[in-house]
């Protein structure tokens, strides 16, 4: 497959943004990832959520508002979609009352993905999704994480001995060897927590846990390059995950989501900090906790689908670098 034969958007200048079919980025529904760089996937489950439901609704919703995405990045002048064969395949069918099904269907599907040789990028869903996504990614070994949210999600258990939930998936992740604590970075973590020790396991693991305040201290441009050193490991080029949770935005911005914290990122220091992931091995990334039930005017969707952008940008770019 050469570049003149990559799945292409539907031009908006052609046929308007609010006909056709609604798929992420308006590119084409396609069946399977077979022969995509790139591999666009929701996952609308929200089993793990512990108070505000609705992210299964977030893959919907950000298809829709990512209609507004053109064809090329304003400032990097990226054209994703002429660096990598990117498609839209659908979404993976989840089990909406099952726990551990639901957890087993999304491995399995993001597994097809993978064996593809497609990068998949997820919409989520909670953020317990990002679990099975990296026991399908991290098959070929540990993974390291650079990880956007208001919170550290490295709790135990919740509610009687629950160990899986969207507080907990990368305790779990660590524990079942799924992601290097040493290699993973959280950026933009604040809001009151259950206990004066909760951050302390995640230290102990070697996570570098970034509040939100430090962030503001230092800069973005200062913060991201402590994270990509920390995410590339001793080599420079460790195989990352980036995992996007809409709640280290702002809630005045992005109000949208199951947790929301205040005190966070606004959009367009989102959109700073996902353009410094340039140079990032990617093997992974997803945006997850859109609820669109508490979203006003598709604000927080459109957020989601314009972070999508964002990163697909970077990950073509890596692509291409590759090939
Ligand atoms: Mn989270």
């Amino acid at each position: 497959m050469t570049a003149s034969t990559f799945h292409q958007p539907v031009d908006a200048a052609e046929v308007p943004r609010f006909a056709g079919h609604s798929t992420f980025m308006r590119l084409p529904a396609v069946s399977d990832a077979t022969g995509l760089d790139i591999a666009l996937v929701g996952i609308p489950w929200d089993g793990g959520t512990t108070n505000r439901a609705g992210a299964r609704h977030g893959p919907r919703e950000v298809r829709n508002q990512s209609s507004l995405m053109r064809r090329v990045h304003h400032v990097t002048l990226t054209e994703p979609f002429s660096l990598a064969n990117i498609a839209d395949v659908g979404d993976i069918s989840v089990n909406p009352i099952d726990l551990l099904d639901g957890l087993k269907r999304i491995e399995t599907g993001m597994r097809a993905i993978v064996d593809a040789g497609a990068i998949p990028l997820s919409v989520g869903g909670d953020h317990l999704t990002t679990l099975p996504v990296m026991r399908a990614v991290a098959a070929g070994g540990p993974v390291g994480m650079i990880h956007f949210d208001a919170h550290s999600d490295t709790n135990d258990t919740y509610f009687g001995g629950n160990r899986y939930t969207h507080g907990t998936p990368f305790r779990r992740a660590i524990e079942e060897g799924l992601l290097d604590p040493n290699r993973t970075v959280q950026i933009g973590i604040r809001g009151s927590i259950y206990a004066t020790d909760e951050h302390d396991w995640a230290r102990a693991q070697g996570i570098r846990v970034i509040y939100m305040e430090e962030c503001t201290r230092r800069g973005i441009a200062d913060v991201m390059a402590e994270a990509r050193g920390i995410a590339g490991g001793p080599a420079g080029d460790g195989r990352t995950y980036v995992s996007f949770d809409i709640d280290c935005i702002d809630p005045s911005m992005a109000p949208g989501t199951g947790t929301p914290e205040i005190g966070g990122f606004t959009t367009r220091e989102a959109q700073a900090l996902v353009r410094e992931l340039a140079g990032v091995r990617i093997v992974a990334a997803d945006v997850v906790e859109v609820a669109p039930p508490f979203d006003v005017a598709g604000m927080t969707a459109l957020a989601g689908a314009t972070i999508l952008f964002e990163l697909l940008c970077v990950i073509a770019e890596g692509v291409a670098a590759r090939r």
